[in-house]
């Protein structure tokens, strides 16, 4: 594996991890969710399912598999149908008794984030959709570049209070031309003329330390800007089943004004072996940039991955 992969990490701070810090939702996450879950997975190309590698007791820590959870249920999602056409993508989050919410608590700078991704992990878009706040509406402009079925994550708090942070998510199919995807290992990242490697690994039910830095021609970035309150944001997805982590930069929330890099540290526990994909959001000069990466969680006990599930 990689030399040099336990690296010191500046600051302590936001870990979020897919098994330690989601026990605290599991414990609010009712027992419905593995049924919920059962029928998420219907939804996905399951074929691909990873003997061994799901047991009951992690699904009830894992998010981002249902459509519903600890009594919010998201509405079916309305999309363009095929590849081209411009509309909008829209959907209502719902109480239990078919509600839908309109109060919302502030997380990372918005009341909600949503997430699409194409099952195979391609097409990875994070945006912040609008309120409508007397319909309880979300909406944001949109169109789809490539066929195929999409996962779509809502992430949000509710205003209401004893839930939080919350990740529903169903699924989108687009009609059209499909051309798969087989992600495959891959650390460093070339995207909008930014170099971004990734150092680390990740363990199955251990806490790993995660560094992402960030060059241009040749050059560390040193400019890197807050953005969601925080100088990175990374999503990661466990392939497959596309279990769903919303990680945030190590470290003290940045001020205003304030640049870092070309280092940024994360946190982050898978909690099964396997293959997952990275998502890293990151400003520079205004802009919001995303890096992909492709990395193989090996098992707890310093053996090294076998690639389960990495088909
Ligand atoms: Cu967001």
């Amino acid at each position: 594996m990689n030399a040099g992969s336990r690296l010191a990490l500046y600051g302590a701070g936001l870990v979020v991890a897919f098994g330690g810090a989601f026990a605290v939702a599991g414990a609010i996450i009712p027992d419905s969710t593995v049924a919920a879950w059962a029928e998420g997975s219907d939804m996905n190309e399951h074929g691909e399912s990873q003997p061994g590698n799901q047991s009951q007791s992690n699904v009830q820590d894992l998010k981002g598999l249902s459509l519903d959870a600890d009594g919010f249920v998201l509405s079916p999602v309305k999309a363009p149908s095929e590849v081209g056409t411009q509309g909008a993508l829209s959907f209502q989050i719902l109480t239990a008794a078919g509600e839908p919410v309109t109060e919302y608590t502030e997380a990372h700078e918005k009341d909600l984030h949503l997430i699409v991704v194409r099952s195979d992990g391609a097409e990875f878009r994070h945006v912040h959709p609008t309120l409508d706040a007397i319909t309880g509406t979300w909406s944001v402009p949109w169109s789809w570049d490539e066929a195929g079925t999409y996962r779509v994550y809502a992430d949000f708090t509710p205003g209401t209070e004893g839930a939080e942070g919350i990740t529903l998510t169903r699924s989108v199919d687009v009609a059209g031309d499909l051309s798969p995807a087989t992600p495959e290992v891959q650390r460093v990242a070339e995207v909008d003329g930014f170099t971004v490697t990734l150092d680390g690994d990740l363990t199955a039910g251990e806490s790993a330390e995660l560094m992402i830095s960030v060059e241009r021609d040749g050059q560390p970035v040193t400019t890197l800007e807050p953005y969601l309150g925080a100088f990175g944001h990374l999503v990661a997805l466990r392939q497959g089943d596309l279990a769903y982590l919303h990680v945030h930069a190590m470290g003290d929330e940045p001020e205003a004004g304030e640049t870092a890099g070309p280092d940024i540290g994360f946190m982050a526990e898978a909690p099964t072996a396997g293959r997952y994909l990275l998502y890293l959001d990151f400003q520079v000069e205004g802009k919001v940039h995303t890096a992909e990466f492709v990395v193989d969680a090996g098992h707890g006990d310093g053996s090294p991955s076998e690639d389960e599930g990495g088909h």
